[in-house]
């Protein structure tokens, strides 16, 4: 009996640590933007922040022309870059991202992670969910939306339902792995 129960002991504690490990996924579907046509960034909903790491303010910023009605997006209409970082600093893990819209001619669009990612937009991605993960694409720091080579043969590139989750903290896993470390000790000692 004795084992069975350190086992369960055992067995609960590792779950609950997992399951503070399994941080929940956030999608930044920036519906909560504030109304007006081209609205410019920064822009934070659940714990995370867009804004423009280069290029012009005015290029780089959330459509949501009938809030609503259509939904708000983010909208590359110029050269530059729209960086997403988690609030006060902690890592993440990007899972995918929503292309309503790809409209390029001669631009360049481009996901890069602060691991090395690196995803070229095309048409084929047009009106679909674009896949990210892996990797290259996990325990980061930024992930950048790249537009180059923009020019008056291209419309307007639109993204949205950016899809992340937390890392969490090593502290917490840290925490977890101690109390599974005391219940076992305490049932070694029993
Ligand atoms: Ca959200
Ligand atoms: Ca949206």
């Amino acid at each position: 009996m004795k084992p069975n129960l350190f086992l369960s002991v055992t067995i609960l504690s590792l779950s609950a640590l997992l399951g503070s490990s399994s941080a929940r996924a956030a999608v930044i579907d920036l519906e909560s933007a504030a109304t007006g046509g081209s609205v410019p960034l920064p822009y934070t909903e659940d714990g995370f922040t867009l804004s423009v790491q280069s290029g012009s303010a005015s290029d780089l910023v959330i459509n949501n022309t009938n809030p609503g009605t259509i939904p708000s997006k983010l909208r590359m209409q110029g050269n530059g870059t729209i960086r997403l970082t988690r609030d006060g600093g902690g890592l993440f893990d990007a899972a995918s991202v929503q292309v309503p819209t790809f409209g390029l001619v001669s631009g360049t669009a481009t996901i890069t992670s602060s691991a090395g990612g690196s995803r070229v937009l095309t048409n084929g991605d047009n009106a679909t969910t674009v896949a990210l993960g892996g990797a290259t694409f996990s325990n980061l720091t930024h992930l950048d939306f790249v537009m180059s080579g923009f020019s008056g043969l291209d419309f307007p590139l639109d993204l949205d339902n950016i899809t992340v989750t937390p890392v969490p903290e090593p502290s917490v896993a840290a925490i977890g792995l101690l109390a599974v470390g005391m219940l076992a000790r305490r049932r070694r000692v029993l």
